[in-house]
């Protein structure tokens, strides 16, 4: 038929050359085409997914397809079809009135791909544009389930997750190691209906009350007139607004500090933030705030890499996630929880914990004051198929809860709780998004709503409304015991109405004060740099100077350093709150294991490729990632990428780039001005260097023998066992900084 319709075609064309007098073109014989790229002509199927992308929309941490997945993917049979299932047979080509004529409004194949493709983009999300996710498992342990009745929380109760990690201001198209806060969002498909855990990875937020949501986020984001900054808050508009509306002060500070700029979403804790209220099988309740611990440890990158992998590699997150899995290093996070009893306090006010209002959103319980007890493991398993249909159209809400979790009055995630189903009914189109495939819940759905843009259910009845005799009562009511949206009963004190905030949210600096005391000197001289750039991109000095005033009520050395670096006079001293520290705020000091790890090893034309060799499998065998470093594309030590002697390049010296390395082995030290910028990055940036190269080479580099982070071994053996100890503490920061760059 499509052979057919062809010589139809072209006979059309022929015709339409003649009548028209269309140009050149000899009648019956074809014009000349240009050479195209060779193409299969066997037919086959559509190809099956990758091993990575087992992660098939319904997903199974088993890796069993379920019927609907060959639906859901839409690609059948082997041959190129229209919408409707028609065979094409050339895709090339639109219809025209002759070969030099004008295009045929009939042709549908050309107006359905191209009105298609103009309508494949739908908005960003608001915030959090800019995302990567994928899917995984939860495996509780049982721990919470004196606590809670949720089903998922039953010791060895394992749910399916599909988690998205963002950056909060940038579009889509933004670079992913920009100075901002982190979204942690977690779906999990539980058999008692979805639970959306929408975290992030900084445990306060800017504001106390959703009215303000608005206003810090149009203050954020770009400057209105010429759309820049992109995705980040050194700017004007950001300052003026945090300086303004103190609270916002404690958030500022973690943004900051290097919570703000994280080496990788594997790297990252995550926090539920709002206090939630968890109900027990007896009905007992208990007040909790959810924390994610990542198995790697939590580190950043310093600034100068988030700005160079900002052109670099402005996917490094995305990328080094699905990198990870993509290898069976699945990134793992520890889910914990922090436990409050819900009683009234000694004057009569409920939600306090030490004189924290669990209601305010800018404040966090120190975990020295309430420990975090692990409830569950999290493990990544499988990249999505496909960004769009997955990452893109994925649809979280915080009140997407299960029976046992409920919320609390936090005046932040009450609006929260308004949000999110509306953001998706313009984001996605309408109020059918839920069954999408991401968004479908694995528990069965039998609900009354209906019909509407994009609806896609056949239903079946007559009556969606209760209470009916019609469809047999159909659907049926829970019980009362196990319904979820359960209201906890709860005494809300006779209440007049009013625009206000307790009093205990007036307190704006004192947690802010808490963080910072609690930071190493290096992190604190991190801190400083932060604010003293980001103000420093601002043009308005009232700006910096109300800020840097800001800044005095956290800390006065700090505003003092950011003042000076500023040029700006000193601020002056005003009251600083007493408060405790709390060690398990800071990155530094503690050790973490090497899993997953990147290791750069550097080679030139002359090295030893069975040395090269064994240390790429050493470091395999370490469960970390060997990245060769080579002058050339290709393999070193031979042709044939699968012989036991050769080894595959992975980078060359032209595209590689410090910012990737945790750690950079030196088989042999190229003379190669490349190669020189990532050894003197790797030496500024404080990362673990070990040389089989002797010492005295690296001479021009300020690098020694005694240098912090260095070690010189003099065999491939020794590389891993000298190098382990320095990626533990993640950085030598210890190292001096060379005297020049
Ligand atoms: Fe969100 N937030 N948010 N937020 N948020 C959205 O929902 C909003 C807040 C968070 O990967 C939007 O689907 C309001 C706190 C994450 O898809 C929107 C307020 C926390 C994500 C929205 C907040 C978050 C969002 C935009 C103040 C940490 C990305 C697109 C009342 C606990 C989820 C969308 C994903 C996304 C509104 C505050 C986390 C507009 C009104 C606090 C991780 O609905």
């Amino acid at each position: 038929a499509g052979a057919a319709a062809k010589k139809v075609a072209d006979a059309a064309g022929t015709l339409a050359d003649q009548v028209i007098g269309g140009g050149d073109v000899v009648p019956g014989v074809p014009a000349p085409k240009p050479p195209s790229l060779e193409e299969p002509t066997d037919p086959t199927g559509p190809l099956p997914p990758k091993p990575d992308q087992k992660g098939a929309t319904p997903f199974s941490p088993t890796g069993a397809e379920s019927a609907d997945t060959e639906d859901a993917a839409r690609q059948q049979g082997e041959f190129l079809t229209t919408a409707q299932g028609a065979r094409v047979a050339d895709t090339d080509h639109s219809q025209k009135a002759g070969r030099r004529g004008p295009t045929l409004l009939q042709d549908h194949h050309l107006r359905e791909k191209i009105t298609h493709f103009d309508h494949e983009r739908i908005p960003e999300r608001v915030v959090h544009a800019r995302g990567a996710g994928a899917h995984g498992v939860f495996e509780a342990n049982g721990a919470a389930a004196s606590v809670c009745r949720a089903g998922l929380f039953a010791q060895g109760a394992q749910t399916e997750v599909f988690v998205r990690f963002s950056t909060v201001l940038g579009s889509r198209g933004s670079a992913d190691t920009v100075r901002d806060t982190r979204g942690f969002a977690t779906k999990f498909y539980s058999e008692e209906g979805t639970w959306d855990l929408v975290g992030n990875n900084i445990p306060v937020f800017f504001i106390q009350d959703a009215i303000k949501f608005p206003d810090v986020i149009h203050a954020g984001k770009p400057h209105p007139d010429r759309e820049i900054p992109q995705a980040q808050s050194a700017h004007d508009t950001f300052w003026d607004f945090v300086s303004l509306h103190t609270e916002g002060q404690a958030h500022a500070m973690w943004n900051m500090s290097d919570r703000g700029i994280p080496r990788s979403y594997r790297m990252m804790e995550g926090f539920g933030v709002h206090t939630f209220r968890l109900i027990n099988a007896a009905g007992e309740t208990n007040l909790v705030k959810f924390h994610w611990k990542p198995h790697l440890g939590v580190h950043s990158l310093v600034w100068e890499e988030a700005q160079i992998a900002a052109g670099m590699d402005p996917d490094l997150h995305r990328r080094d996630l699905a990198d990870a899995i993509e290898a069976g290093a699945f990134p793992k996070w520890d889910l914990g929880i922090q436990v409050f009893p819900d009683t009234v306090d000694s004057n009569g006010v409920s939600e306090m914990f030490h004189g924290i209002d669990l209601l305010d959103p800018t404040k966090f319980v120190p975990e020295e004051l309430a420990p975090v007890q692990v409830i569950g493991t999290m493990t990544l398993n499988a990249n999505p198929k496909n960004y769009f249909a997955e990452t893109e159209q994925i649809a979280f809400h915080p009140g997407h809860l299960v029976p046992g979790i409920d919320v609390t009055n936090d005046p932040l995630l009450q609006g929260r709780l308004f949000s999110y189903l509306d953001t998706q009914i313009s984001r996605l189109g309408g109020p059918n998004f839920g069954q999408l495939p991401i968004n479908r819940p694995h528990a069965p759905v039998n609900d009354m709503l209906r019909d509407g843009m994009h609806q896609t259910a056949d239903h079946v009845g007559v009556a969606p409304y209760k209470p009916n005799s019609l469809d047999g009562g159909c659907p049926f009511l829970a019980g009362a015991d196990d319904g979820a949206l359960v209201e906890v009963a709860q005494h809300i004190a006779d209440a007049q109405v009013v625009r206000d905030a307790p009093a205990t949210f007036d307190d704006h600096y004192s947690q802010a004060t808490l963080f910072y005391n609690s930071m190493t000197e290096v992190e604190k001289e991190h801190i400083a740099g932060a604010y003293t750039f980001e103000l420093g991109k601002c043009y308005e000095e009232n700006i910096k100077v109300r800020q840097v005033e800001q800044l005095a009520h956290i800390d006065h050395d700090l505003a003092v350093t950011v003042a000076t670096g500023l040029g700006l006079p000193a601020p002056a001293k005003v009251p600083v709150a007493e408060v405790v520290t709390s060690p398990a705020l800071s990155q530094i000091g503690r050790e973490w294991p090497s899993d997953g790890r990147l290791i750069g090893i550097l080679v030139t034309e002359a090295s030893d490729v069975a040395a090269v060799k064994a240390l790429e499998q050493a470091v395999f065998d370490d469960d970390m990632v060997p990245l060769v470093i080579a002058p050339t594309g290709g393999t070193l030590g031979g042709s044939d990428a699968d012989d036991a002697e050769t080894v595959t390049v992975s980078r060359t010296y032209r595209t590689q780039r410090s910012i990737e390395f945790d750690a950079l082995v030196v088989v042999d030290l190229p003379a190669d001005a490349n190669t020189d910028v990532l050894i003197s990055e790797m030496f500024r940036h404080k990362k673990a260097i070990a040389s089989l190269a002797p010492v005295d080479q690296f001479v021009d580099f300020g690098l020694t023998a005694d240098t912090p982070g260095v070690v010189v071994v003099d065999e491939a053996a020794g590389v891993l066992p000298a190098l382990k100890p320095l990626l533990a503490t993640h950085r030598a920061w210890d190292r001096p900084d060379p005297a020049r760059v």
